[in-house]
């Protein structure tokens, strides 16, 4: 029998970036171990370098291989895994699935920084900065773009790697309680509908650590 891959994370309350692969796999039901490793500790470079000399999270193992950083670890997983199913079939939305993953994954430090991943909290009344607005005013756009084209329910029509991709930013905008037009809250709401994504929140909501830093005080 062949091994399961293993996915090496960060904490689930806060590592937006783990959370990416990690829903991936779960959404597409396919079988995984999971190694985490709590995040900016001692500890955590001399876990890492157990996995990869990146000393980032998420990495995938698939055997004695070792893949690092959460888009290419999506792209591994579509290839190797899903046999393509991670993307749609239809080239250009392909296409379009492929831009917008690109630009969240280059794009947004205003949003990223001032809106932290905190999948356990709620806060109402938070102000954003105008570069923060800016990032969260594109997003919207770019949301409202692809269903358009795709006619949703997900960004692509069906559940893909772009959905993955923009659930940490679904579930910050629940946190912080942005301002969106009705359809994209139910877009939102429907990523933390997802059996998957609440397995994770509880095991978020279960987790000890609190990384100041990544605790907005209002
Ligand atoms: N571009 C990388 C970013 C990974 C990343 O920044 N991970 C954070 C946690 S969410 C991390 O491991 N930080 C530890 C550190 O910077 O020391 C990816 O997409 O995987």
């Amino acid at each position: 029998m062949m091994a399961k891959p293993v996915l090496v994370i960060g904490n689930k309350n806060y590592s937006s970036w783990s959370l990416r692969p990690w829903l991936l796999l779960k959404q597409f039901g396919i079988a995984f171990d999971e190694v985490r490793i709590p995040l900016f500790t001692e500890q955590m470079p001399e876990l890492m370098a157990e996995h990869t000399p990146c000393n980032k999270v998420p990495v995938l193992k698939d055997d004695d291989f070792a893949v690092w950083d959460s888009l290419a670890i999506c792209e591994y997983i579509n290839q190797h895994f899903l046999v393509g199913k991670g993307w749609p079939e239809d080239p250009r939305l392909m296409s379009l699935g492929r831009s917008a993953v690109a630009e969240m994954h280059s794009s947004f430090p205003d949003l990223r920084h001032e809106l932290p991943m905190n999948v356990r909290r709620r806060y109402d009344g938070v102000s954003l900065s105008a570069a923060a607005q800016k990032d969260s005013d594109r997003i919207i756009s770019l949301w409202q773009q692809l269903l358009a084209h795709s006619n949703g329910p997900w960004l692509l029509g069906q559940f893909s790697i772009a959905d993955a991709f923009y659930a940490p930013v679904a579930s910050r905008f629940m946190t912080y309680n942005i301002e969106l037009p009705s359809e994209l809250k139910a877009y939102c709401q429907q990523v933390l509908a997802l059996e998957a994504y609440q397995e994770w929140l509880s095991a978020a909501k279960a987790e000890t650590e609190v990384i100041a830093e990544e605790e907005v005080e209002l």
